[in-house]
């Protein structure tokens, strides 16, 4: 059996112990939960803000997910064990924390639900999580068979740490009233304010079961005893003793016994999460809490996540990339788009790229997101650090600290949505800003952000840095206000011409907007141009760097990809340009956007120096630069070198490449370690977030660049651009309501659309419901 099998339906991994950190993710609109195949658990939900209901045993910092973020023996996790109670043998679903052996192992990750069977002798246990669209909580279903001889005695015990929920009051009992397990706290605060603002939140959290257990523990360090988790007392003990926790961790534990006959089987349901109060708990279980609840549950979460529909089905040489952009990639793509990370604050720039991605799975999200986002633009038209989602949110940790770049995204998102939907209609709407009151239409508040960017310059003609841009913790190149950023230059120049197309189809004059393009692409060359590839901006007391002279941090991929895209590099800049990176940044797991890595702190670029070398922005393969770069070089027809990267993003299908990143192939991580040519030990390795920026670049890329079926004014444009070693590809591309049955060959003239042969490459006077039949060449 294959390590790991993978198709467009479900992901399976046949090892707990090989790729330990390899997990799969669930979502609805009220939380998340990452879930590990050994049975560990990061999940949080949103009331509004984003809160956990199982915690680690001390308290935790309140942070974003973290990267390669390791698990530990008290790791939140959802533990399923079962003992033999003739011969006291022990062991524990999925895997942790008993780690026993195990005759057989699936850990399947499906879009809509993350399943387990495990075979130990003479007994299987199939588990499945999946969650409910309208509420915060989880729903396991568990089923125990005796695939043995004999009749088997076992005892089964659910058991969930809560870890320390508050300081200042938490307790725990079963309550069969309600229907399990049930624990308390008061969310701790010292602020009177917070007093009365955490009255709405959820204090309680539970653990239902269907079934009424024959005993409970709800005292962490009673139910581990001197056992430890391992071998924990309340489960050795012939009953466990109904514990109550009176201010100490609490976990939920129950105990089940059963005799099971030979071939007979037992199926367990349980629900869990946090709660408001007692009726909130009832109405959770009588809505859930059946055989027919489970099943009404699955099939509207199963509906919930087919609601983010495809762009293209692909059919091509690579059955491995098929898989995953046919379902994973996608699905990817409408998480962000549907929850915003699940943060109540998005990076301005966060939130305007993921809907670039909503553009092809549910463009009237990106409708919205543009919309909410230019409500809050600023009275100069520069858009804000962050977007509150909501009345009062209030702008945290990163969107506190002032970055420069957070107007370019608008045209790049406008460019996206217009060519898919054509829906230039949205350029009237007017839009008030909370800042000024006034009502302005989207067009005028676009070119607004753009003057916004068009004056924020220094007396090159290089847009100011800040405390940072695109990259987040580049904050010490222009913190005294000098510094500029060549990366930004690139990027408001892509705007500007991108805006000034748009008016121009619009049948505006954008011409102001295209030659201020120009005066950013020529500052940039006059300025920045290093002789084989741009620098990455200029720091608060005139250094360049990014550049030859440097000897860490020498060559930045954003500058690069973003000349491409903006025009500012003419062919023999672009050939030294690939060439540079090939040399100097590639890796077998992608493109690096740094290097070499930096070793220590430089007071003049910033804390993305501190990182560890080869870990995110210091010099990983960070895949939001590396998907920028393959997007660029589809504009400029390098398609053999964007492909070659394009394919780096998704691990497999080999063991070996598994092994290495250590991550299933159902998302695309924000990283992978770089630093290839300091470290290559470690190189490769994933950082396992699967939020970020990729997804809507890459789904683009794929869509536009390697197929090159991109919409606009007229209708469908297709120019592909398949890798040489593919003699043909068939897509299927849904477009403003018709579908199109595209089949590309190599050496075939010409496009064909329904048998007539067509002049020119695009097809117009598209009619909704219409399927086409085109043929083209490459
Ligand atoms: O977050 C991302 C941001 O969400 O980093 C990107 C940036 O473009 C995205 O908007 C590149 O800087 O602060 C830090 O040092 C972290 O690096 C975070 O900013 C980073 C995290 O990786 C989030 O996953």
């Amino acid at each position: 059996m294959s390590l790991v099998d993978f198709s467009a339906d479900r992901c399976t991994l046949t090892s707990p112990t090989a790729l330990p950190l390899a997990a799969g993710f669930l979502w609805n609109p009220h939380m998340m939960i990452h879930m590990t195949a050994r049975g560990y658990t990061t999940a949080q939900f949103m009331q509004p803000e984003p809160s956990k209901y199982a915690r680690a045993q001390i308290m935790e910092a309140k942070h974003f997910m973290l990267p390669e973020q390791g698990t530990y023996a008290h790791h939140p996790g959802r533990f399923f064990y079962v003992k033999d109670r003739e011969t006291g043998s022990l062991f524990s679903a999925p895997y942790e924390p008993v780690r026993a052996p195990v005759d057989c192992f699936a850990f399947e990750v499906t879009p809509a639900d993350i399943r387990w069977t495990i075979d130990r002798p003479g007994l299987r246990i199939e588990l499945t999580l999946t969650l409910p669209v309208d509420d915060a909580c989880e729903l396991w279903e568990v089923r125990l068979t005796n695939t043995g001889k004999r009749d088997r005695q076992v005892s089964f015990y659910p058991a969930f740490p809560l870890g320390l929920m508050s300081w200042m009051n938490q307790s725990a009992t079963h309550d069969p009233a309600l229907g399990g397990i049930v624990a308390d706290c008061v969310t701790p605060y010292q602020k009177i304010e917070d007093y009365f603002k955490n009255k709405t939140l959820k204090d309680k959290v539970i653990l239902l079961s269907e079934q009424a257990p024959l005993a409970f523990e709800t005292r962490q360090a009673r139910f581990e005893g001197e056992g430890g988790l391992h071998k924990p007392d309340a489960i050795m003990a012939v009953q466990m003793s109904d514990g109550v926790a009176l201010y100490e961790n609490p976990i939920a534990a129950m105990q089940f016994d059963h005799n099971l006959a030979k071939d007979e089987s037992v199926t367990h349901r349980f629900l869990f999460g946090p709660a408001f109060d007692e009726a909130e708990i009832s109405r959770l279980k009588s809505l859930y809490l059946s055989e027919v609840g489970f099943a009404k549950a699955r099939e509207a979460y199963a509906a919930y996540i087919a609601a983010g529909t495809k762009a293209i089905d692909m059919d091509t040489p690579d059955p491995h990339l098929d898989a995953f952009v046919n379902s994973w990639l996608p699905r990817q793509v409408y998480y962000h788009g549907d929850t915003n990370r699940l943060s109540t604050d998005p990076q301005t720039r966060n939130f305007l790229q993921d809907a670039i991605g909503s553009v092809y799975v549910k463009p009237e999200t990106a409708r919205k997101t543009l919309l909410k986002a230019l409500s809050q633009q600023h009275a100069n038209g520069s858009m804000p650090d962050g977007i509150r989602m909501y009345e009062g949110a209030e702008l945290k940790y990163i969107n506190t600290v002032p970055h420069t770049d957070h107007s370019v995204w608008l045209a790049l998102l406008m460019e996206a949505y217009l060519d898919e939907t054509d829906d230039y209609a949205v350029l009237d709407e007017l839009v008030s800003d909370t800042e000024t009151g006034e009502a302005r239409t989207v067009r005028d508040r676009i070119s607004a952000a753009n003057q916004w960017l068009m004056q924020a310059v220094d007396q090159r003609g290089l847009n100011f840095i800040d405390q940072g841009d695109w990259n987040d913790p580049m904050n010490m190149v222009g913190w005294k206000g000098k510094g500029v950023s060549g990366w930004l230059s690139l990027a408001t120049a892509h705007s500007l011409r991108l805006w000034s197309q748009i008016l121009e189809r619009d049948g505006r004059d954008g011409s102001a907007f295209a030659s201020a393009a120009k005066a950013f692409n020529e500052a940039m060359n006059t300025h920045l141009w290093d002789g084989d590839w741009y620098g990455r901006g200029i720091t608060d007391d005139d250094v360049k760097f990014g550049v030859k002279a440097d000897i860490e941090g020498r060559i930045y991929l954003n500058p690069q990809s973003f000349a491409l895209m903006s025009g500012a590099a003419d062919a023999g800049k672009q050939q030294r340009m690939v060439d540079a990176i090939a040399d100097q940044m590639e890796t077998p797991y992608g493109v690096e956007m740094i290097a070499p890595a930096y070793t220590h702190m430089r007071e003049d670029v910033g804390r993305l120096t501190q990182k560890f070398p080869g870990v995110a922005e210091n010099g990983s393969v960070y895949n939001h630069a590396a998907i920028f770069y393959i997007y660029s070089l589809y504009q400029v027809n390098e398609p053999e070198k964007a492909f070659e990267l394009l394919r780096k993003m998704l691990t497999g299908p080999n063991d070996e490449d598994y092994l290495r990143r250590g991550q299933l192939p159902v998302f695309v991580p924000n990283y992978y370690r770089g630093a290839h040519r300091q470290h290559p030990e470690a190189s490769g390795r994933s950082s396992h977030l699967f939020n970020t920026g990729t997804a809507s670049w890459l789904y683009r890329s794929v869509i536009e660049g390697l197929f090159g079926l991109k919409g606009c004014r007229e209708g469908l444009r297709i120019r592909p651009q398949l890798p040489a070693t593919w003699p043909s590809a068939q897509v299927t591309r849904h477009f403003r309501g018709a579908t199109f049955e595209v089949e590309i060959t190599r050496g075939r003239p010409g496009l064909t659309v329904d048998g007539q042969t067509m002049a020119g490459d695009t097809i117009t006077d598209i009619v909704a419901g219409k399927t086409y039949h085109v043929q083209v060449g490459v």
